[in-house]
């Protein structure tokens, strides 16, 4: 049998949660039933590493192929170890590419696919009041747990939980889900201190996926600056991210919750939490997000120009002013928002990713329902998973050129 490999890379992210897709490659000369070779190596988030190989099936579905195991239970183990990895992932079959045109337009198909399944979602959302009261409610945590579930990253505001009980309980609920059994330590997070200015306090967490991202710092803002002292009510819980399967590779967030009154002054100050950050690591791609208050009578456009964070065109906010991110139908505010700083993050963004996810409509919920889980809307946007599929196919494309222009020659 001729084997001719064509090559791809990619960094299977989302599979993690088993096998929740087909993955289909256009190639019209297959026949039903022909068998390749899926060559892998994976190195997941923890200490294992391997590699492998895998027989694979096509089926048929007039010009493209459906990739299937005979067992799909191999396959779907292959994909759950190759989930945790970055991948390497060598396609071997008989004239799967025949000419130069179905290799690029198979990857194409398939970077494209991979790339928009693949890219990571951050998202932030302020979960009023979130303690063992709303735990105690199944339907509500269960709205909870969907939310989250949806994000790779996930910064959860209005944490009130004295007995550290919650996040515990809700991570618990998170890695057991059905699709999930199996992957250990899926969902991980880092918590706040108790911030608060008397007596009332609340916490910020990130919850992300280890497999996704892993936090290589974290930082709590100390609110002490000269001349300006105890800015904030909730000082921002700074988390600096890797992420090396997306184009920005490595991201600081720098998180907010504000106090109505004080919003302006609030997100104002964050100006000087980025500059402060920035003295202590290197990172040059900045996310302010949660719930600023940014909207209604809290900031009104007049307020604008004493926010450096808006006026500086450096910090693109992606969440705009006529954004609704408030669960009541009688409210039409823009409170959480999400700002963008640095270049290679920005080209890194999904286009048009950025959005107000509206729970209520997307689970079909009463606006009474919807309002016990909280009253904001989670937003969200995405960053591309990084183009090293592209530069793999891209690294090929001039051999198989050569040689057929040779061939051209030598006839
Ligand atoms: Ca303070
Ligand atoms: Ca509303």
């Amino acid at each position: 049998m001729h084997m001719s490999s064509c090559r791809y890379i990619w960094r299977p992210q989302k599979i993690c949660s088993g096998f929740p897709f087909r993955m289909r490659i256009s190639c019209p000369s297959l026949t039903s039933g022909e068998r390749m070779v899926l060559s892998y190596q994976f190195s997941p988030c923890g200490s294992e590493r391997g590699e492998g190989k895998s027989i694979v099936s096509f089926c048929l579905l007039r010009d493209s192929v459906c990739i299937y195991s005979t067992a799909l239970r191999s396959i779907n183990s292959v994909f759950l170890q190759l989930s945790r990895a970055a991948i390497l992932l060598l396609l071997a079959a008989s004239r799967l590419v025949s000419t130069t045109f179905k290799m690029f337009y198979s990857a194409f198909l398939l970077f494209y696919f991979f790339n928009n399944i693949l890219a990571l979602k951050i998202c932030s959302f302020n979960v009023r009041s979130f303690g063992e009261a709303k735990i105690a409610k199944p339907e509500v945590l269960d709205v909870i747990v969907k939310v989250i579930s949806r994000c790779d990253v996930m910064l959860i505001m209005e944490i009130k939980d004295i007995d550290n009980k919650v996040l515990p309980f809700l991570m618990e609920r998170l890695n057991s889900q059905p699709e999930k059994r199996g992957e250990k330590n899926m969902y991980q997070y880092v918590i706040s201190q108790r911030l608060g200015r008397k007596t009332y306090k609340e916490q910020y967490a990130f919850i992300y996926k280890c497999q996704m991202v892993t936090v290589k710092a974290v930082y709590q803002y100390p609110d002490d600056k000269i001349d300006d002292v105890d800015a904030f009510s909730r000082e921002p819980f700074v988390v600096w991210f890797e992420a090396p399967n997306t184009d920005a590779k490595e991201f600081v967030i720098i998180p907010q919750h504000t106090t109505p009154e004080a919003a302006v002054r609030e997100i104002d100050e964050l100006y000087d939490v980025y500059m402060d950050v920035k003295q202590n690591w290197t990172s040059p791609n900045f996310i302010f997000m949660g719930d600023f208050n940014a909207g209604c009578e809290y900031v009104r456009r007049k307020h604008w120009k004493y926010i450096r964070l808006r006026e500086n065109p450096e910090f693109v906010w992606l969440i705009g002013d006529k954004n609704d991110t408030t669960v009541k139908d009688s409210t039409n505010c823009a409170y959480d928002r999400i700002v963008i700083h640095g270049e290679s993050l920005l080209s890194a963004i999904v286009p048009n990713s950025a959005a107000v996810f509206n729970f209520r409509e997307a689970f079909g919920l009463s606006e009474e329902q919807a309002l016990a889980v909280s009253d904001h809307f989670s937003v969200e946007m995405e960053l591309k998973a990084n183009t090293s599929i592209l530069d793999g196919i891209k690294t090929q494309a001039p051999k198989k050129n050569k040689k057929s222009k040779k061939r051209r020659t030598a006839s």
